[in-house]
């Protein structure tokens, strides 16, 4: 799943993953696989595939033509391509499913079920094997497409029918699964005019039963309180005993629930009381991590609406009620907009922003050890590998640091075009996707 577990805390310990590639020369590029023309979403490594989200200006079936979110899924061991599900764009066009944009939610496999959200704001459950096992599986078995290539579907959940969700822009959320829960965002948010919110009662925040999609919870805490759109996807953890669902939402403020009944735990605004939106007060689209007892998150906005001053947080998820004061273990200012998620490991937390700025701070105190300046917008995430860190920019440049105290630069390659997506480790094997291609990594 994106963030690697349902705590999003991206750390790994694998060995022996290269700090050095070349895509032009192909050192240490273990294959190439092609995707559209724009990919937003992180490759997740499951069964011996990887999935991705991307757009359709790959054109891999003439019966699924023009502009649609496709996700892919490739044969790990060679880049093979399997098959895809793609989807025609909503009806509305931009104001609620971006032209070109794709599927940008990264899927979450759990055994031969793959979830994710499509750009049409859809929750799908999938089968890894689609039709290649000769099965269609159900309860869905109404797809008009059964070839080889094409998707299976066992269950969907429209969160625009079902939930009234109005999905601003795109519908990107990553699911999470604890127990017999998935847990995704609705996108929920204004109308094109910046000023309306068609739809204020649909929920932030809905968990479903993963074996049969049907809607167990939902939370509305927002209502007509969204400062533009929701982006950010929810973290699962055991927090002081209790297991919670944490949400970032389109108000500026972050959400624990307990994740099995949605009952609300805490509440904790991200902005400044006297801060002002568009100007001063943020969004959240950066996904809260969860570690020891604490939620770690940065406040930013939408790429499109350029750099300006950010907050980046720690906060002790054990308090219950509004713990904006009493919950704020330490507040980080020197952070500009940030999207990133952060990732944490042996008392030091490292988190990107979109001014491209990689910052190196105390897990403990928030006290900042050093930064690297990326010299474009970070979009991605940082990634902890085996005493490494990994974090690409909009230029298509990935910096490797050493995860210390001290800044030390170890590498930084280029993949040809921007890099939105997170460096994903799996099987001694680095992913990573530029705009449009999929590049598997590996020592030779
Ligand atoms: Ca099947
Ligand atoms: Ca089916």
């Amino acid at each position: 799943m994106w963030g690697g577990t349902p705590d999003r805390n991206q750390v790994s310990n694998m060995k022996n993953v290269p700090t050095e590639w070349d895509v032009k020369t192909k050192k240490n590029i273990k294959w190439v696989a092609d995707l559209g023309s724009q990919s937003y979403g992180n490759p997740v490594v499951a069964g011996g595939m990887v999935f991705v989200g991307t757009n359709n200006e790959l054109v891999r079936d003439p019966k699924q033509p023009g502009d649609r979110g496709v996700l892919m899924a490739f044969r790990e061991s060679d880049g093979q391509f399997l098959w895809q599900h793609t989807h025609a764009k909503l009806e509305a066009g931009r104001a609620n499913d971006w032209p070109f944009q794709g599927v940008a939610s990264s899927p979450l496999v759990e055994g031969e079920r793959l979830y994710y959200v499509s750009n049409r704001g859809v929750v799908f459950c999938l089968d890894i094997q689609g039709f290649r096992d000769n099965e269609n599986d159900g309860p869905f078995k109404d797809e008009k497409l059964t070839g080889p290539n094409d998707a299976d579907v066992i269950w969907s959940f429209d969160m625009i029918e079902e939930v009234g969700s109005y999905p601003h822009n795109m519908s990107n959320s990553s699911p999470v699964i604890v127990g017999d829960l998935v847990y995704v965002s609705t996108s929920n948010g204004q109308d094109e005019s910046h000023v309306h919110i068609p739809s204020p009662r649909a929920p932030s925040i809905i968990a479903l039963n993963k074996t049969t999609g049907k809607l167990v919870w939902e939370d509305n805490s927002v209502e007509d309180r969204i400062l533009h759109g929701q982006w950010s996807t929810p973290s699962v953890g055991t927090i002081g005993g209790v297991l919670q669902a944490v949400s970032a939402q389109g108000d500026g403020w972050v959400r624990g629930y307990d994740a099995v009944s949605g009952k609300k735990l805490w509440e904790f605004d991200t902005n400044p009381k006297d801060s002002v939106w568009p100007r001063t007060r943020n969004e959240l689209i950066a996904t809260p991590v969860i570690y020891q007892d604490r939620v770690y998150i940065a406040n930013g906005q939408d790429p499109e609406h350029g750099e300006g001053v950010g907050h980046m947080y720690s906060i002790d998820a054990t308090k219950r009620g509004d713990i904006t004061q009493t919950g704020r273990v330490w507040q980080f200012d020197k952070i500009r907009r940030s999207i990133s998620t952060a990732a944490i490991a042996d008392g030091l937390l490292y988190v990107s922003d979109f001014s491209g700025y990689l910052h190196c701070l105390d897990v403990k105190t928030g006290q900042e050890y050093w930064n690297h300046d990326m010299l474009a917008a970070v979009w991605a995430s940082p990634f902890i590998i085996d005493g490494k860190v990994y974090l690409g920019d909009e230029d298509g440049d990935v910096v490797v640091m050493a995860h210390s105290k001290e800044k030390v630069v170890i590498s930084e390659m280029n993949m040809g075009s921007a890099v939105y997506g997170t460096v994903v480790p799996a099987n001694g094997v680095l992913f990573l996707n530029n705009r449009s291609q999929l590049f598997a990594i590996a020592n030779k």
